[in-house]
Parts: structure tokens; sequence; C-alpha cells
């Protein structure tokens, strides 16, 4: 392989923004020019709020500038303070950990699952006197055991704040996520299969979890003006709104995209020994905006970084989503307060294996049977075996 050509010759990115209708939104971008009205709750602010709102099927939405201030601003507003530990999962984002942080609250990293979720047996045995909440992650849409997470949080009188960055248009027994726990954040970052460029939501049916978290998005204020709680700057802005809204537009079309991709890598990959391809919750549906594989070095003749490097020498840039685990990187792993029992063996194991591959609308059956076919070479020897 090494000196032969690239099989692409540009890079074939994971998290390539979906454009969606061009036209739309610049439409969209001119109305809020020809207002004059740029940010502070806008009227495209107002109208992606209410269609977040019922494609979460929730009371309330609030939009925000981003799912990590979301987080925060969830957290806080749900009562989480300054040193209070927060049971969260280590395969995540570092914002999930970083946004409880940042508002003074120690995150407890439990292991996975074989979901590569939270598992709840840990989160269990994580609560203990300083616990204030749990913070379960719908790792690439797929959704965390939510069910047996509010029940541990209903015992011990603890909000489930849930972080669905990745889940936007996913469901859990057959209901929109959105609707689960105190609140959960939805992301609409660039990277996102819906993206508003920076942006993000909190959703809730919660009423005074929701009047709490548009204050605090506003600097502290409420819809009267009157200082009533200590705030940040979370807000949106009308362009990201009419990018957001612009997606939500393009949204069946963008899923179709993907799952049309899921089946193409399943079909490409089917066969491969120690390659496994992630699927979406059986029954439920899916956005599919991530496809992610796991890399057994043991079984598959090449391991995960094996596999990155050869991706990478044909311009095809995976990324590792997520490594390391939260619970290795800094802070958390010198943080003296940290009492998680370490290591997590699973999260450990499934960071050194997982990788996700390119998809979206910009990725079509040509660029996912040359993505494959690189990944059978790195794993035979650059011998392809049929599928
Ligand atoms: N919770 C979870 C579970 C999350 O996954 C995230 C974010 C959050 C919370 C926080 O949400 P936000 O506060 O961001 O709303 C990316 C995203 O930046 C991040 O939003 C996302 N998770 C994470 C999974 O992926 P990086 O560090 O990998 O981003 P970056 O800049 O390296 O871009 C990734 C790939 O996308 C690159 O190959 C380049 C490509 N790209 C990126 C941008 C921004 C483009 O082609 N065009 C673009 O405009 O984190």
């Amino acid at each position: 392989m090494t000196g032969s050509p690239p099989r692409f010759s540009t890079p074939l990115h994971v998290g390539r923004p979906n454009i969606g209708d061009r036209s739309k939104f610049l439409d969209r971008l001119g109305g809020a020019l020809d207002r004059h009205w740029l940010a502070n709750n806008g009227p495209l602010v107002r109208e992606f709020e209410a269609r977040v709102a019922a494609l979460a099927g929730t009371r309330h939405c609030v939009p925000v500038g981003n799912a990590t201030v979301g987080i925060q601003i969830a957290a806080k507003a749900a009562g989480i303070a300054p040193g209070d530990e927060v049971v969260v999962p280590s395969f995540t984002s570092p914002a999930t950990a970083h946004a409880l942080h940042w508002i003074g609250a120690t995150p407890v990293f439990c292991d996975v699952d074989g979901t590569a979720n939270a598992d709840p047996g840990h989160v269990a045995r994580l609560i203990g006197p300083r616990t204030r909440a749990i913070v379960g992650v719908h790792v690439f849409g797929r959704p965390c055991e939510i069910d047996r997470l509010a029940a541990l949080a209903e015992r011990h009188g603890l909000p489930l704040i849930l972080d669905a960055a990745q889940a936007v248009g996913c469901t859990y027994r057959g209901r929109p996520i959105g609707g689960f726990g105190v609140a959960e954040v939805f992301s609409f970052h660039a990277t996102k299969y819906l993206n508003s460029f920076e942006g993000g939501a909190i959703v809730t049916d919660d009423d005074e979890l929701a009047e709490r978290a548009r204050a605090m998005r506003n600097l502290g204020m409420n819809d009267e003006r009157d200082q009533v709680v200590c705030g940040i700057n979370g807000r949106m802005t009308e362009a990201s709104a009419a990018m957001g809204l612009t997606s939500l537009d393009a949204m069946e079309t963008i899923i179709s995209a993907n799952r049309r991709n899921h089946r193409l890598y399943r079909s490409g990959l089917a066969g491969l020994d120690g390659v496994r391809l992630h699927e979406p919750a059986p029954g439920e549906r899916a956005n599919h905006q991530y496809i992610v594989i796991e890399v057994d070095g043991a079984v598959a003749g090449a391991d995960r970084d094996t596999v990155l490097g050869a991706l990478a020498r044909h311009n095809v840039l995976a990324r590792r989503y997520f490594h390391p685990g939260c619970h290795q990187i800094p802070p958390y792993r010198d943080h003296p307060a940290l009492h998680t029992p370490l290591p997590l063996p699973r999260t450990e194991a499934l960071c050194d294996r997982v990788l996700s591959l390119p998809t979206g609308t910009a990725v079509g059956p040509a660029e996912i049977a040359g993505i494959c076919g690189i990944i059978r070479e790195a794993c035979t020897g650059g011998q392809v075996r049929a599928a």
C-alpha cells in the first residue's frame, strides 16, 4: 500500500456537515438581516424552539448556543451545585464531563454495558451520600437504559438528566428522545446530522426547570427582564436558528441517506472477522448519524489504530469516538475527589476498539465501497476476502 496513490483524492470526513436547501437558508438569513434582529430570542429562534419541542414531544424547548452550555444550564436548573457528585459514563464526549465539572460538580464515572451506554448496575454501585444526580448519555444515538436509570434516580431521589446530543430524532420504547428524565439536551453542532452551525436545546416537560433554564440562558433575566437567577450567555443566534430550521426541513432526506449508508457498510463489512458494526436499538427509530465499528485486534488481523492509519493514508479521516475515556483525561484522571474504582475495564477495552467512519449526505455507495475495501485490506494484509 505504501507508495500507492490514495484511494480518495480529497479527504472524507466524519461529521462533514449536511447543508440542506441553501436557498431556504439564505432566505431565512436575509429575513433576519431585513428585520435587524440577530440574537436574543428572535423570531427564527422561537420558530426553531417550537419545531424542536414538537420533534421531542415536550412542553418546553430552550434553544441554546451549544449542547455543552445546555448541559451546564440543565444541570444547574435541576439543582446541581458545586461539590455535588454526579454519576456519568466515562465513554462519552469530554463535553459531558467538562460541562459538569465547569459548574463545580464532580463527575463519578461509570462503566459501559454492551451497547456502549452507562451500565445501570455500575451506576447503582456508585451512588453514595454525596451523589446529587445521574447523567445518562445516548451514545451514538442509541438510547441508554432509561427505564433502569430512571428507577434508580427515583429510588434515591435524584434527578436524571440525559445528554441526547447525538440522539435527535431517535426513539426509546417508541417515544421520541427528549421527553425522558427531568431534561434532555440536544446538540446541533456542525458535525451533527441536523446542524445550526453551533447550537443545542434543552427539552423538558418540567415547567419550573424550563423557566429557570430560560433565565439562566439569558444572563439570569426572566421575560420581564428581572434578574431572578445567576445566569450565563447561552443564547442561540438567528443565523444559527436559520440553519437549524433548514436542517429540520431536510431531516427525513438526511436520515434516509444515513440509513442507506448504514446498510452499505453492513454489507461491505459482512463476514470480516473481528470487525463489528454497531447497530441501532431493535424496533426503535434511529438517526444513523454515526457509523461505528469495533476492531478486535486479536481476531481481525489488525488493531484499531492500524485500521485508522490505513484509512488515513487513503484520505479517509476516521475518528476515535471516544478515546480515551473521560476518566483517563485531565483533570479527572488526577482528581483528588474522584473515588471511582478505577480502571473501568469495559470502557477501556471499548476505547481501544472503536472507530467512527464517514457518513451523511456527502458520502455515497462508491465512497463506502472504497472505505470497506481499505478496512478489509488492512485486516487481511492486502488480501481482499470475499464478503
Ligand atoms: N455530548 C455528546 C455525547 C457529544 O457528542 C457532544 C459533542 C456534546 C455533548 C457537546 O455538544 P456541542 O457543545 O458541541 O453542541 C466533534 C464535535 O465538535 C462535537 O460537537 C461532537 N460532540 C463530537 C462527537 O464531535 P471533534 O473534536 O471531533 O470535532 P472536529 O472539529 O475535529 O470535527 C470532526 C470532523 O468533522 C473533522 O473530521 C472535520 C469535520 N468537520 C467539522 C466541522 C466543524 C467538517 O467537515 N466541517 C465542519 O464545519 O468533536
